[in-house]
């Protein structure tokens, strides 16, 4: 999902705010440029008529969407502030230490601010591979890859050619790309300014002497009145802060239609937490391992049962689970097996979960064996 010029104007139907706030919980990391997401979709609020339509608070309380806005410091973690500050790598550690206790949150964004400019290709890969590995290992959270902002380069420069290299990746692995360096090369006409020098306050050069001269947004605030909003707008104008935020309620709206769906491999998938209790016979030593875990969809959580008996059994030995929920599937190893005197049997036991199971459950493990 590429998210660029093209989805910069406000196009989300009533419909869709509400599936956004059903369905999305996110955490956003950025300093002051990624904050021109976040207070154009404030200024937008305000513009609406400063109702519950477009707002947005940490814990999504009063029927809005859920959104964590951490300019600087993500999560109040002390780590962080945004994807290359204070170094290239922090972002990822705060990352995993907020997923962990936030395991509700499955949409994460972090922005650049400028440091795209001074990286090397394998610094680039570095940033891709560590979303990379987020993505395995948190299956049901989507993370927002960005490119960094125009900065009044060339199409040549390091800014640029940087840039491309995260867009050629995004394009070509079907990743989540908020393209912030395309959204601010057009105007809402569709104009562009990418080869025009263009920089963070959308000033480009209009004659080709070098030098910046004009202004693509000032222009089209001018040319059109009462069409969009003014709102804070960091190092820009109030129009470009005005499109990212179009941009991102797209992308939100095209997220949420993807969890609902459950078409791709990374649909939601909920926490389950639980717990195994053992009954077996006072005849029988049986030890799980672990005792307790946490599954998420297409993840299944592994156990093994050590059964070992002290007498020998006329029949069979039979396993299985009690307490599993709806959309809850418990598949043993082995579900009976002969158990003579002494002798000591592993079982593996796969527990896996739907998205519809969310929450804590105690399971029980009952073992029956007839002594002889
Ligand atoms: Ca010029």
């Amino acid at each position: 999902m590429i998210i660029d010029h093209r989805h910069s104007k406000l196009d989300v139907a009533d419909a869709e705010i509400t599936m956004v706030r059903e369905t999305l919980h996110i955490a956003y990391g950025h300093t002051s440029h990624g904050s021109q997401i976040t207070e154009g979709m404030r200024g937008l609020v305000t513009w609406s008529g400063g109702g519950s339509k477009y707002n947005f608070n940490s814990l999504g309380t009063g029927w809005i969407l859920q959104l964590y806005d951490y300019y600087t410091d993500f999560g109040h973690l002390g780590m962080a502030n945004d994807l290359g500050n204070p170094n290239r790598t922090a972002w990822e550690s705060a990352t995993r230490i907020f997923l962990t206790s936030h395991p509700t949150i499955n949409v994460i964004m972090w922005s650049w601010c400028g440091q795209v400019a001074n990286l090397t290709a394998a610094e680039v890969t570095t940033y891709l591979n560590l979303m990379e590995g987020l993505e395995r290992d948190f299956p049901g959270v989507h993370f927002v890859y960005f490119t960094d902002y125009t900065n009044g380069t060339s199409l040549t420069s390091n800014m640029a050619v940087r840039n491309k290299q995260i867009r050629d990746y995004c394009i070509a692995n079907n990743k989540i790309l908020y393209d912030f360096s395309d959204i601010e090369s057009y105007d809402p006409d569709g104009n562009y300014f990418g080869n025009k020098l263009v920089n963070d306050g959308c000033y480009y050069d209009s004659n080709g002497d070098g030098t910046l001269d004009a202004n693509w947004a000032l222009s089209w605030q001018s040319a059109h009145p009462g069409e969009w909003f003014s709102c804070t707008a960091a190092h820009t104008q109030p129009l470009n802060a005005n499109m990212k935020a179009y941009a991102a309620w797209r992308m939100f709206v095209e997220l949420a239609k993807i969890i609902d769906s459950g078409e791709t491999p990374m649909t939601i998938e909920k926490q389950l937490t639980f717990s195994l209790e053992v009954l077996a016979p006072a005849n029988i030593f049986c030890e799980v391992s672990p005792i307790s875990l946490s599954v998420r969809k297409g993840h299944p959580a592994n156990f093994q049962i050590t059964i070992q008996s002290l007498e020998d059994f006329a029949g069979l030995v039979g396993m299985s689970l009690s307490g599993l929920g709806a959309g809850m599937l418990a598949t043993f190893g082995e579900s009976s097996f002969a158990l003579v005197a002494g002798a000591t049997k592993v079982v593996p036991l796969a527990i896996t979960t739907d998205d519809a199971t969310v929450g804590a459950v105690q399971l029980q493990l009952n073992i029956i064996g007839q002594e002889s």
